[in-house]
């Protein structure tokens, strides 16, 4: 079963909208599989962003990141790492639909509150960068055939 990464971000914590966030994940039909409260460390924040290294809102994003704590959560489902990418919404608030997450919660691209992986690849890496695999737990949900065919 399919497995990825989401982080809710300094600005969702800071804004009390971490139960909001993951009630939305929840209640889509995906299963949690791995949760932490953590405060990012700069190492680990590089190699999460290594990617837009040199742009010009990385040093920003970095800043960002690791300003306050943060919820980091692998969730799991058929399909979840697009599921979650369309829970969540484009990049930019502003041009988000309304009913994702960035849309409903936001207004600013820097402050867009909530990351998830983008594919299959970034999430085996990101989750593996964020989670050791005895943090990520298999159990099985009762309800499971009432989700998915
Ligand atoms: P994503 O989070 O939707 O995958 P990416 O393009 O991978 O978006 O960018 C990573 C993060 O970098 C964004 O979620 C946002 O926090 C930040 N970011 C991206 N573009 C900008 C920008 O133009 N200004 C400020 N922050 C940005
Ligand atoms: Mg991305």
């Amino acid at each position: 079963m399919e497995r990825t990464l989401v982080i809710i971000k300094p600005d969702g914590v800071q804004r009390g909208l971490v139960g909001e966030i993951i009630s939305r994940l929840e209640r889509r039909g995906l299963k949690l599989v791995g949760l932490k409260f953590m405060q990012t460390p700069l190492p680990l924040a590089e190699q999460h962003y290594a990617v837009h290294k040199g742009k010009g809102f990385y040093d920003g994003l970095i800043t960002f990141i690791t300003a306050s704590p943060v919820v980091v959560m692998a969730w799991e489902g058929k399909g979840a790492i697009e599921i979650v990418r369309a829970t969540v919404g484009p990049t930019n608030p502003a041009k988000a639909a309304p009913g994702t997450i960035r849309a409903d919660l936001g207004v600013d691209i820097g402050r867009n509150l909530i990351h998830a992986s983008d594919g299959p690849e970034t999430a085996t890496n990101e989750l593996t960068l964020w989670f050791k695999p005895a943090e990520l737990v298999d159990w099985s949900r009762n309800l499971e055939p009432w989700i998915t065919e």
